[in-house]
């Protein structure tokens, strides 16, 4: 990693990595604030070696994970408050854009949780995949409006992500009822929504989420169970309007089946994707902090939030791509 970037910048890069911090909230929440860590602490000389120690912490947390666009779209953010010609400048300008990143942020979470609480009635069970902080956030909505939900969770191999999610819903009063992810489609029957967050939203609305995600909505639709994708609008990728795809996360095949056991099965091939995208056809309602869209109309919102592109203010400026 570059020598410019600090320690802690660079520690919070390997707890992405490494999925210490994980989610597409929270590892924004977290580039966010290690960039602030970054300007606080650099003792660049001019404004042109605090821009480049910046962008250097910024490359270090992006090449951390590929699909949760949060994390581009936070880096973003903050490198574009940039507008002092002076060191202190510079300075107060990521301070005050981060911390404006990370209040907008949890503004967003909490507006988003009252629009997809209103979708939710009284005595409704949900089923979650994976463990997302702004599906969450719609269960707590609905249960400070005095409605009883209950909750279905798929334990989402093979990081089980689904213990996370019900740890907390079990905090917000939830009854919960765990099972394997292969048993999903049997339970369907029994819930009222299918409830799960994004790392991505394409512009042509397609949904990308934790792996499970996709084969869990064509089911949903042949049971005729609506399935809700609660995501702010930190989620929608801006790329995708100009024709980028979502690059999706392959992880270690350790998270499948360690060494031992693969070797007693003959060593066969292992593929560990992290996320799958759902088409927009599987997909009932986009929960964000703006309202709730159909997915095919989810390209007008973020045209108005992103313009027609996206740059990349992290790449240095002789190699920088305008898309
Ligand atoms: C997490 C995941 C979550 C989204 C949304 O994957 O797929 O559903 O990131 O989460 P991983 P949030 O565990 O691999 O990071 O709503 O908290 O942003």
């Amino acid at each position: 990693m570059d020598d410019r970037v600090h320690p802690e910048v660079r520690r919070t890069a390997t707890e992405i990595d490494t999925m210490e911090i994980r989610g597409a909230a929270t590892i924004a929440d977290a580039a966010a604030r290690a960039l602030r860590m970054q300007a606080t602490e650099s003792d660049a000389a001019d404004a042109e070696a605090f821009r480049a120690d910046l962008r250097a912490a910024a490359r270090a947390l992006h090449e951390t994970r590929p699909t949760a666009v949060s994390l581009p779209n936070a880096l973003r953010y903050v490198l574009r408050g940039m507008s002092s010609t002076t060191v202190e400048g510079l300075r107060q300008n990521v301070v005050d854009s981060a911390d404006e990143f990370c209040a907008r942020l949890e503004r967003a979470q909490a507006d988003l949780g009252e629009v997809g609480a209103n979708r939710l009635r009284d005595g409704d069970t949900i089923m979650t995949h994976c463990h997302s902080t702004d599906a969450l956030a719609c269960v707590e909505a609905a249960v400070e409006q005095g409605k009883h939900i209950e909750a279905v969770v798929k334990e989402t191999r093979p990081r089980n992500q689904g213990h996370i999610t019900a740890k907390r819903l079990d905090e917000l009063g939830v009854p919960v009822t765990l099972i394997v992810d292969s048993a999903a489609r049997r339970y369907l029957n029994d819930v009222d929504h299918v409830l799960v967050g994004a790392d991505a939203v394409a512009a042509d609305g397609s949904v990308i989420n934790k792996i499970g995600t996709s084969g869990l909505a064509v089911n949903a639709r042949d049971r005729g169970t609506p399935i809700m994708v609660a995501a702010q609008t930190l989620k929608l990728h801006p790329g995708t309007m100009t024709g980028h795809t979502v690059d999706i996360e392959m992880r270690d095949t350790s998270e499948v089946i360690d060494d031992e056991t693969l070797a007693e099965l003959g060593n066969p091939t292992v593929k560990n994707p992290a996320f799958d995208v759902t088409p927009p056809r599987y997909v009932d309602a986009i929960v964000t902090e703006r309202g709730q869209f159909p997915p095919e109309s989810i390209v007008i919102l973020m045209r108005e939030l992103f313009g027609e592109g996206t740059s990349e203010p992290w790449a240095e400026p002789s190699s920088r791509a305008e898309p």
